[in-house]
């Protein structure tokens, strides 16, 4: 168990491992906490990511008041929650800036980043950069949403990443070659969640949520 305030990869992949039910759906709770250990991850790199981590904690936090809120028991699930903010109407749905659905779209997006980053730390060499690899899975993924002068600000922070093997002892998890199994084994779980939720979303067109 890590040091209280300390990131561990392993209760990121635990909360990821909890997400996705035996009928395939994707629970809200362990999907906020394993935002919420990221989130902290992030955090300790450094003032450089401020803008980043406070982009995603808004984002958790809307979701955290929409679980708290009179309609909580609708976002238990992914799934419940498309089926709630649907029923009151597409156009409802498209209007709203603080929806479950658009800013989950957010996350899910970032997901994506998340997935071939980690796979990128995966594969990568020891003395890899890591802002490469982060560089690449950003434009490959969540780059494509991003304005102009966003894509400028993140990719100068990625030159403030730590190199992989400080990258992998941050993970908490021992020496470099048990993070790379740990990394092994957290990827699958997060391609499931990523996988289930664009399906979902495309299912209902919701891919484009302004
Ligand atoms: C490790 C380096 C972290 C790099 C994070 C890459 C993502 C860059 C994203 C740049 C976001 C800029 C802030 C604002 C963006 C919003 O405009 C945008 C759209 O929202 P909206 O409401 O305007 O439509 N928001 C997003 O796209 C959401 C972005 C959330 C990014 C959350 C990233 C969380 C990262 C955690 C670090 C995990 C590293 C794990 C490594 C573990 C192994 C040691």
């Amino acid at each position: 168990m890590a040091a209280a305030g300390a990131f561990s990869l392993r209760e990121v992949l635990d909360a990821f491992r909890g997400c996705v039910t035996e009928r395939r759906e994707v629970l809200l709770e362990p999907y906020l906490s394993g935002w919420w250990g990221l989130i902290r991850f992030l955090q300790s790199l450094g003032a450089v990511f401020g803008f980043i981590s406070k982009d995603a904690v808004a984002k958790v936090q809307i979701m955290e008041r929409h679980r708290r809120g009179e309609q909580g028991q609708h976002y238990e699930s992914l799934q419940s929650m498309v089926e709630f903010e649907l029923s009151r109407g597409p156009a409802e749905l498209r209007g709203r800036p603080d929806s479950g659905c658009r800013t989950v779209l957010r996350l899910h997006r970032a997901l994506l980043w998340l997935q071939l980053f980690l796979e990128g730390l995966r594969t990568g060499h020891r003395d890899s950069r890591t802002s490469t690899i982060c560089t690449d899975s950003y434009n490959a993924s969540l780059a494509k949403h991003h304005p102009w002068v966003v894509r400028k600000a993140a990719t100068l922070a990625f030159c403030a990443l730590p190199s992989r093997d400080a990258f992998l002892e941050v993970m908490n998890v021992g020496p470099p070659e048990q993070a790379v199994d740990m990394l092994g084994e957290a990827i699958p779980y997060i391609q499931s969640v990523y996988g289930i939720t664009q399906e979902l979303f495309a299912q209902h067109s919701l891919l484009d949520l302004p």
